[in-house]
């Protein structure tokens, strides 16, 4: 079907302690995917080839970015989660990696030590750091985890044990001792970061770091405006490659190439060119984020002939949808505006969590969107129990929901397409 291939670099790979022969089966398998969810897809935007040979350096390319950085002296810091202010590394200098497992490769390499009923992202996160697969794990200089979740907070423990893991404390409810807390927190990053990156942060730096991150959210709602139009420029698969690439890719020339893509996209959409029919279905996906290269449940709804237009979830709109006020000055004014705007995340960890069921409606608005498909990763019990909320609201307003709490096996996949395919004719596709 394609010659797609991930660059192979197994002296860098090797170098950092990486399984070589097991992660280089893995490397052919995710290129020959990716080619054929990808590039079978006709009619793509020809901006999409920077994204694609992202995909391509995804293991040789970037690495040997990050390790050039660290050559440097710039700390590279793995987060797996959107709370992590990624505005106070960049100040410093350093590099921030997302490192959220969307793989089901490394989670039998979790589960000789963890429990199998818990969420698979969090499975597969340290089943790549277990398994020696995943070379930015070996790249970074330590990992930052946070209090959200009890999967996630219980396993860094673990993790710790196998990389530094440093762990933010996020509070449970939004009430002001919360976000004072939350507001310790992020001065003590701040000094973490520091530390690795052997210099303090200037206001300056910080407020450069947040023109970088607004400027990169900024061209991420660009594309999701243009993903509303009608009929929509872009696949619901290609965007959620660009919202996973935001997580790994230095984030200035991500925004210039986003940015060319938009153009591009812009007309698109005045000459009404679109990847799928005008009157395919629309879909707008909600609940839990999706890790590279967790591409399941786009691949299975636009196979059905549907597109998706919204993401809401951490790899789509909660990464993008709020900025910094870039007016403030004075550190410690920074610091509690960079605070405000982390706060207004609307992750189902939080109770009470009123503002996503809104966000939810809102978004399924503004996209045009004829029916919301809510996800939520097997065992994520925040988002499975808060599903609850997210159809009652849709009752109320009448919109066509449906439900699905899956894994990253292949085993669901025949189940799934028969239930997507009959979501999809509910809604006149
Ligand atoms: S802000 S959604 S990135 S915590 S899916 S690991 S919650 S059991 S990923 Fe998340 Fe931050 Fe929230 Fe977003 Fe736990 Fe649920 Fe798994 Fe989750």
């Amino acid at each position: 079907m394609s010659d797609f291939e991930i660059k192979a670099c197994p002296e860098i790979w090797q170098s950092l302690g990486v399984d070589v022969e097991r992660f280089d089966k893995a490397r052919r398998m995710l290129g020959e995917t990716y080619g054929k969810i990808f590039l079978s897809q006709k009619n793509r935007p020809q901006g999409m080839a920077y994204f694609d040979g992202m995909i391509a350096e995804l293991h040789s390319g970037r690495i040997k970015e990050l390790l050039a950085a660290k050559e440097q002296g710039r700390p590279v810091i793995g987060t797996f989660c959107v709370y992590i202010p990624e505005e106070i590394v960049i100040a410093a200098g350093g590099i921030c990696v997302g490192l959220c497992g969307g793989s089901q490769g490394s989670i039998p390499d979790a589960e000789k030590v963890l429990p199998r009923n818990i969420c698979p992202m969090v499975k597969s996160v340290y089943g790549f750091k277990a398994g020696r697969i995943c070379p930015y794990f070996e790249a970074v200089d330590f990992v930052c985890g946070e209090t959200t979740c009890d999967a996630k907070k219980k396993t860094w423990e673990l993790l710790d044990r196998l990389i530094p893991t440093y762990v933010m404390e996020i509070p449970q409810c939004k009430k002001p001792r919360g976000i004072a807390l939350w507001l310790d927190e992020v001065k003590a990053f701040k000094t973490k970061v520091e530390e690795a990156a052997g210099k303090a942060i200037t206001e300056a730096d910080l407020a450069a770091a947040i023109k970088v991150m607004n400027n990169k959210r900024k061209a991420l709602q660009r594309l999701n405006s243009l993903r509303h139009c009608k009929p929509s420029p872009i696949s619901g698969k290609d965007s959620l490659l660009i919202e996973q690439i935001a997580f790994y890719d230095e984030p200035i020339r991500f925004t210039k190439q986003l940015n060319i893509l938009c153009d591009e996209l812009e007309q698109r959409v005045q000459a009404g060119i679109a990847v799928v029919p005008a009157n395919a279905v629309r879909v707008m996906m909600a609940g839990t984020p999706m890790a590279l290269p967790n591409w399941k449940i786009h691949n299975i709804v636009e196979s059905a002939g549907a597109v998706i237009v919204n993401d809401e979830s951490c790899i789509g709109t909660r990464y993008f949808k709020d900025l910094i006020d870039e007016s403030v000055t004075g550190m410690d004014k920074m610091l509690a505006a960079l605070t405000d705007r982390y706060k207004n995340i609307d992750c189902s960890c939080f109770t009470p969590n009123n503002e996503r069921v809104s966000q939810v409606i809102k978004e399924f608005r503004d996209s045009q969107a004829q029916g919301i498909i809510n996800c939520s990763l097997q065992f994520c019990h925040t988002y499975n129990i808060e599903e609850v909320k997210i159809r009652e609201a849709c009752e109320q307003e009448g919109i066509p929901c449906m439900f699905i709490e899956s894994d990253y096996s292949q085993e669901d996949v025949g189940q799934l397409r028969t239930r997507v395919e009959a979501f999809i004719e509910q809604l006149g596709g």
